[in-house]
């Protein structure tokens, strides 16, 4: 009877493991989600957990493209993605989820610079090493992230400055006022903060280029558009915008057309933006933007890279900048080609 009932008992026993185990991959794949233990069951998936800062612009798109098509399953990941819609407290809420799951690696996609130490020190004492992907962040202790990947945005402030005053030259305008706007980004984001003070660096050294405001659109089209209304209703004779990203160009063009003047290489207002992603080829070549500095948003295979390394127990570098062109409309239709976003 015993030995019956220890038998009844084992074979019972296995029966609820095994459906436990083909319970935690059904409802693993019907969320879209996988849990660490299920992964470690299903084949040894390394779990990356990645707080994207939102869908704002078509740079995001192409960023977020770029990651989700790198971690996939038959690259070895299990990707959980999550948007933070431009909020820092839905990233801090994401992080404390990866951490809850026990993922392998932490990548974060920062909205701004600052307000991480205290998530990521959890994340630091729960042993999961964190990635800095795109914008920068300021922390008190470097150890509380493992890398950053992502572009020098001083340099790209200050490269589209040196566009403007040799553009200046060639017009033989470089000695006339120049009257400024900048349409900046998410105000403490680092591609805000890098792209407004190269800019201005280059600027206070022309002592005839006048910026005369200076407003963030939030790297959308609709608010770009929204702060170049005002804008032009502010300040007539306006010669010069600076838009920190292309979507808000994009809404800066159509206020300057709707209020009947024109914009680009043959226009009243020259457009300097940033990104360089395949709409504003489209505008360059329409003749509505004058000139792109790119910002390479395909940082999906270089987070992939830095992962491989600390896998197999390498060393990796801790800040990664990527090289960067600056795209004028002359040469736009030639330079476009080839590229992916
Ligand atoms: O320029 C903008 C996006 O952080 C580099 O964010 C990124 C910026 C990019 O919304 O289009």
């Amino acid at each position: 009877m015993k030995k019956f009932l220890a038998m009844f008992l084992i074979g019972a026993l296995a029966a609820l493991s095994f459906s436990g185990c083909s319970k935690t991959q059904e409802s693993s794949s019907a969320a879209g989600e996988t849990t660490k233990a299920a992964d470690k069951a299903s084949g040894d998936l390394v779990v990356v957990g990645f707080s994207q800062v939102g869908a704002e612009s078509d740079w995001r798109t192409a960023n977020t493209e770029s990651m989700k098509s790198t971690f996939t399953e038959a690259n070895g990941y299990s990707l959980i993605f999550d948007d933070a819609q431009q909020k820092q407290e839905n990233q801090i809420k994401a992080i404390r989820n990866f951490i809850q799951q026990d993922v392998d690696y932490i990548v974060l996609a920062p909205v701004t610079e600052t307000g991480w130490d205290t998530v990521l020190k959890e994340a630091k004492d729960a042993g999961i090493p964190v990635i800095i992907v795109d914008r920068m962040i300021k922390v008190s202790d470097d150890s509380l992230f493992t890398a950053w990947v992502g572009s020098n945005f001083e340099k790209e402030g200050t490269d589209a400055a040196n566009w403007l005053a040799d553009y200046l030259k060639q017009k033989g305008k470089d000695s006339e006022d120049v009257n400024i706007v900048t349409l900046q980004g998410t105000i403490g984001s680092s591609a805000q903060i890098g792209r407004t003070n190269g800019f201005n660096k280059v600027a206070k050294e022309h002592s005839n280029w006048k910026i005369l405001a200076q407003q963030t659109g939030e790297f959308t089209q609709a608010k770009g558009q929204e702060v170049m209304e005002s804008f032009l209703k502010s300040y007539p004779d306006i010669d010069v915008v600076v838009a920190e990203n292309d979507n808000m160009a994009f809404g800066a063009i159509d206020a300057i057309k709707a209020a009947g003047k024109t914009c680009g290489p043959n226009g009243d207002i020259t457009i300097i933006s940033f990104d360089a992603v395949s709409a504003a080829f489209d505008a360059m070549e329409a003749g509505d933007i004058n000139v792109d500095i790119e910002c390479n948003p395909l940082h999906g295979p270089r987070v992939a890279e830095i992962i491989k390394k600390l896998e197999a127990g390498e060393k990796v570098e801790k800040l990664q900048y990527v090289a960067e062109g600056i795209f004028p409309a002359e040469t736009a239709a030639k330079d476009r080609v080839g590229r992916a976003y």
